[in-house]
């Protein structure tokens, strides 16, 4: 066997692990991350994914956290509508009347173009306005005081059916 051909060989054989290797992690890696996803990550913040499509509605409507726990919120918009039309973002509000809700709710949906109010004071944190394909994360402890908080999107026309709570207890 001249060098050449050796060469070529062990090419051969690397690709072929490569192949195996990649065979063989497939479908446990899936397992392992739908597992790890309920878990706290490494740093203790747990995550919380979000998904809201061209329907308007959020994927999860109810969350429960321990008072002050670390949460990672990520929102991502799967629709496929343009932005002016369709975007989503996530607003956590303290607790309040489902009147004082709505009140919020129209009151942020008229200020372009974060829809967001000027007076936060009622805001506890918010994901960034997101158009189709885009996502973003947010890292904050629940409120320490139990109670339930309302999150709705504020995007024009949303919040009576974009919305859900936080339930800290
Ligand atoms: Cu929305």
């Amino acid at each position: 066997m001249n060098t050449c051909t050796r060469f070529l060989l062990s090419v051969l054989a690397a690709a072929s692990l490569a192949l195996a290797g990649c065979g063989r992690s497939d479908a446990p890696a899936s397992t392992t991350a739908a597992a790890e996803s309920a878990a706290p990550a490494a740093d203790g913040k747990r995550a919380i994914d979000i998904t809201a499509d061209d329907t308007m509605k959020f994927s999860v409507t109810e969350i429960r956290a321990k008072p002050g726990e670390a949460l990672r919120v990520t929102l991502k918009n799967k629709g496929q509508m343009p932005k002016q039309a369709m975007a989503h973002n996530w607003v956590l509000v303290k607790p309040m009347s489902d009147a004082d809700l709505n009140a919020f709710g129209m009151k942020a949906s008229s200020i372009a173009p974060e829809y967001l109010p000027s007076d936060r004071s009622s805001v506890i944190v918010h994901t960034k306005l997101l158009g189709g394909g885009e996502s973003d994360t947010i890292e904050f402890n629940a409120p320490t005081t139990a109670g339930e908080y309302p999150f709705i999107c504020t995007f024009p026309g949303h919040f009576a059916i974009m919305k859900g709570k936080l339930i800290v207890n």
